[in-house]
């Protein structure tokens, strides 16, 4: 059970695994419907446990790789920012956001091959309906990025692949389209420019929404091509063939899983405190990423 801030002028609206989300109370005293205030934390997830303690700067290094991600992709698709003027307590972790009706579909597009597309291309040698070449393996770059979208499951639960058939049954043909080709534009871009800075991303989610009332078209929402919604490798230890290591992560997966932590993965115990050190080195990749994406520093 995961706690969250009182923020004077907002009333709290949902706490996701590592962010939380508000709405701004008017003067009236009734919430703002068309703004949200998304928080990002400093909270980590390894093995689907919460770690204790905390990343330190992690939320706020995501928000501002995410806001520069959006004017890195402002010619392929709006997005959802308003305004970073936000509560103190939440300074340079939190953005004001337009409310969107959300697409209830998880826009997933991977441009290497791993996890739950590596299985399905070892028993279909296709991965979302999509055709590969023979002799892919664990890791291998993709010819181009490949549409994968989920269900969006109730939080514990785990997302189900959908098929293109049904993704066009919940949008429509033309939305479906529209969603399967941004999220592609959106991690070949990605791609373009994090590679040319030592960063691979293997694939990313992003989410979609709509204006309320029917204008427009899609916005980009929610957060971008950070190493929470995405899987960034790094560039000069890429060796296809066997599991990657994790950009930001590596460094918590080690220790959780060597003899000196005392915990097994498969145990259904809690994990341990992480020591100072994997905090520290881990709050350092995180920055690591920001400075070498972004070229500033952080
Ligand atoms: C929205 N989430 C996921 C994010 C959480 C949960 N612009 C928007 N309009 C309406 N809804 C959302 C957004 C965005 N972004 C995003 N759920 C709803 C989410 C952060 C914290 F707890």
């Amino acid at each position: 059970m995961t706690t969250h801030l009182e923020l004077p002028g907002y009333a709290h609206v949902y706490s996701g695994k590592v962010r939380d989300l508000y709405a701004p109370v008017g003067p009236d005293g009734a919430t703002v419907p068309d703004q949200l205030l998304l928080v990002a934390s400093d909270r980590l997830s390894a093995y689907d446990w919460m770690m204790s303690p905390e990343i330190p700067d992690k939320g706020e290094v995501l928000t501002r790789l995410s806001l520069w991600w959006f004017d890195q992709l402002s010619d392929l698709v709006p997005n959802h920012v308003l305004s970073t003027d936000v509560p103190a307590a939440v300074a340079g972790r939190a953005v004001l956001v337009r409310t969107l009706d959300m697409l209830k579909v998880e826009a997933i597009a991977r441009a290497y091959l791993t996890g739950g597309g590596l299985e399905e291309y070892q028993a279909k040698g296709s991965v979302s309906g999509v055709a590969l070449p023979d002799g892919l393996v664990d890791g291998s770059r993709l010819p181009e990025p490949v549409f994968t979208p989920t269900t969006k499951a109730p939080v514990g639960e785990h997302d189900l692949p959908m098929t293109f058939a049904e993704v066009e049954a919940a949008l429509g043909a033309e939305a479906a389209a529209e969603v399967s080709r941004l999220t592609r534009a959106i991690l070949a871009r990605g791609n373009e420019i994090a590679g040319a800075r030592g960063i691979l991303i293997a694939d990313t989610k992003v989410e979609f929404g709509v204006a309320p009332d029917g204008s427009g078209g899609l916005v980009l929402a929610d957060e971008v091509l950070t190493p929470d919604s995405s899987r960034f490798w790094p560039a000069e230890l890429w060796e296809p063939g066997h599991p990657q290591p994790s950009f930001d992560k590596q460094y918590v997966r080690e220790w959780l899983t060597s003899a000196e932590s005392g915990w097994s993965k498969s145990s259904g115990e809690p994990p341990p405190e992480l020591p100072a050190q994997v905090v520290e080195q881990t709050r350092a990749k995180y920055v690591e990423a920001y400075e070498r994406l972004t070229g500033e520093t952080f």
